[in-house]
């Protein structure tokens, strides 16, 4: 705390360290291992970004707070510490806290850390600079919200948070720092001894002996077993105790969006292209971090089939479990210690699932595979979306250790199905939300926090929502190479507005030139009409590790509507009729 301290004006008798909350908050985070914020300056945290940036905590700044938020939400994911977003009050507040809403549905820990106005305006509503009671309004749509009003509490606030975020179900942590805080002023001993440093954040839960012993017990009696595994998988990192659970237990195995990688998609158990036959077919499904959501139709619906499965579901959250359907098995604690529980019961002579179901999986992959192929190899210009894929996917096949950040409708889809992924946490995307939005900011994240090159491929719709923040990328030198799948719309670049006025509701100005738009902030900009330019391109922004921004040309008429999910767009009835 020395470095924090400062000396009182020399008075008659006594000199005094003192500190204050500007300090001990840049201290409570250094103290707890929190070395990076992402957010936009202002009043009343100016001070506090340029003190911790002078204090060696890595402060980035951004465009909107909205793509600070969505970095520090998936630096939670990334790292398992809580990715902290600094905000100024009420609009930049709100701003962030759609990231942090979406953090906590995604089950990301993150701290907002927003500066508020006076509280006793506030509370009497009397008109104070961006009044707001934030803390009341992010309550409902995070873990916990907490508000520090004396600096001798700081080192409290900051452990709750942290705690909060991190136990259990991660989470986003809502931390309301009001501006008379940061000035408020003690005696530096006294601040030093008010901090906490948060032991064992985010303790082990061991599942209970029966638990595994009954999950086993199901798994054995299937004829056709699958495990899925979900991003909270890929969260716990457990990598090898479920490569060896998998791998031991002989299952096929199908990977959620973010949990590609955690075993390479090329691995032979994997069955994530025969997606369809393997949910409908499959008779116990257990479930490695993953919940019964939309994305799994609910463990009902049109994919799942009318014969009665059976359900294990390992996650930290009890509550989680008989959510949709019946869990059959649930067993509950952290994945590390689930997996390592089910490695150690199940002894060295598992039997493998029958010769048959494995075999027809394989059968169905190959098939899809086999079809995919010649897609994947089409020199068409302008491009369709498999053959700008095929270009990609061989990037990332020699580059493994590349993170591929993912957003879009068509292109999120197909690049989902298209690109393998062989390494765990290498591939970032909208999460359960399918939110537009989070591609700058998870790419910035996954560049700050991981050192490794990013390639993000963007629908040109996806990417308005965060664009500006090339010149984030560009100002930090990030080794970012954004492919935008330029379509000329969402969805598709080919709607006409029957009224014959404005454009249609869904079509962008045509022929854009996104490419342009690094440039303006020093970065390397490429227009990619064919799939042999594009591969050269983004292999020369791999290599360099420059900002770089590829502009690929993709036919207007190649996606479909709402890509792999149109099913969910409501029909007009009269429509219907
Ligand atoms: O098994 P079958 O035979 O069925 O085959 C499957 C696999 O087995 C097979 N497969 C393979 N075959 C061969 N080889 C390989 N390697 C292989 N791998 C798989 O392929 C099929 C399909 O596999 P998949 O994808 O795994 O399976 P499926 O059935 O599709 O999976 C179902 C889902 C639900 C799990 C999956 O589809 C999924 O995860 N979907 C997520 C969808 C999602 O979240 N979408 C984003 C939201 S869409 C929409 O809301 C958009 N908006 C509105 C908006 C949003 N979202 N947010 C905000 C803040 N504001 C507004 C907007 C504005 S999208 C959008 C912009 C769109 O325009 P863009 O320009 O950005 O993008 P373009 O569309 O490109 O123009
Ligand atoms: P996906 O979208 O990939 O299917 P979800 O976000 O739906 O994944 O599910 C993730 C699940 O993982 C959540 O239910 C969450 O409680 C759980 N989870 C997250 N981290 C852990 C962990 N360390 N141990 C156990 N479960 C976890
Ligand atoms: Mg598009």
């Amino acid at each position: 705390m020395a470095d924090a301290a400062v000396k009182a004006p020399a008075a008659a008798e006594e000199v005094q360290d003192l500190t204050d909350g500007f300090h001990l908050v840049i201290d409570a985070m250094k103290l707890n291992g929190i070395h990076t914020i992402y957010g936009v300056p202002g009043i009343p945290i100016t001070d506090l970004g340029r003190m911790a940036q002078a204090a060696g905590i890595r402060v980035l700044s951004f465009r909107h707070e909205q793509n600070a938020g969505y970095a520090a939400a998936i630096a939670g994911f990334l790292t398992k510490k809580p990715g902290v977003c600094l905000t100024v009050s009420a609009p930049g507040f709100l701003n962030g806290l759609t990231a942090l809403a979406h953090a906590t549905t995604n089950c990301f820990p993150m701290i907002l850390i927003s500066g508020s106005s006076e509280r006793e305006i506030v509370d009497l509503q009397q008109g104070d600079y961006e009044e707001m009671d934030q803390l009341a309004i992010a309550k409902p749509l995070c873990k916990a919200a907490y508000r520090v009003l004396h600096a001798a509490d700081i080192g409290i606030g900051f452990a709750r948070a942290i705690r909060a975020a991190v136990s259990g179900r991660p989470g986003g942590v809502y931390l309301d720092l009001p501006a008379k805080l940061f000035g408020q002023v003690m005696n530096a001993e006294a601040g030093r001894k008010s901090l906490v440093q948060v032991i064992d954040p985010a303790p082990a839960q061991i599942p209970a002996p029966a638990a595994v012993k009954r999950a086993l017990d199901v798994l054995k009696g299937a004829k056709r077993p699958l495990i899925i595994l979900g991003k909270g998988a890929a969260y716990a990192q457990a990598d090898d105790a479920i490569r060896t659970f998998v791998e031991k237990s002989g299952v096929p195995f199908l990977p959620m969006s973010m949990a590609k990688g955690l075993l390479p998609d090329t691995h032979p158990q994997c069955a994530g292209a025969a997606r369809s036959t393997v949910l409908k077919d499959s008779d116990v499904v257990m479930m490695i971090g993953a919940r019964l959501n939309w994305l799994l139709s609910h463990g009902k619906g049109r994919t799942w089939g009318d014969a009665p499965k059976k359900f294990v579901q390992i996650d930290i959250e009890p509550r989680e479990m008989d959510s949709n359907v019946e869990i059959a098995a649930p067993v509950v604690g952290d994945i590390g210690s689930c997996v390592a529980a089910l490695n150690e019961a199940m002894g060295g002579n598992w039997a493998p699932p029958p010769a048959d179901w494995t075999g027809a999986v394989k059968a169905k992959r190959d098939e899809n595979v086999t079809k995919m192929a010649p897609r994947l190899m089409n020199n068409k210009s302008p491009m369709d979306y498999h053959g700008a894929l095929g270009a990609l996917r061989a990037i990332i096949a020699e580059r493994p250790d590349a993170i591929l950040v993912n957003e879009g409708a068509n292109t999120l889809d197909l690049t989902r199905g298209v690109i393998d992924i062989y390494q765990p946490r290498k591939r970032l995307d909208v999460g359960t939300w399918g939110v537009m939005g989070i591609g700058m900011g998870s790419a910035i994240a996954a560049a700050v926090e991981t050192g490794k090159p990013v390639l993000c491929i963007e629908g040109d719709s996806a990417f308005g929502f965060s664009g500006m923040e090339v010149e984030t990328i560009c100002r930090y030198s990030l080794p970012i190479c954004i492919v935008i799948f330029n379509n000329d719309g969402i969805y598709r670049g080919v709607d006409v507005n029957s009224a014959g006025s404005d454009p249609a509701t869904t079509v962008f100005v045509k022929g854009a030139r996104y490419d342009k738009m690094i440039e303006a902030f020093g970065g390397h900009g490429v227009n990619a009409t064919t799939p042999d330019e594009l591969k050269r391109a983004v292999n020369a922004a791999m290599d360099s590790g420059k900002p770089t921004l590829i502009n690929a040309v993709i036919d207007p008429a190649a996606g479909s509507e709402s890509g792999r999910i149109g099913n969910l767009n409501p029909q007009s009835a009269l429509r219907k009729k």
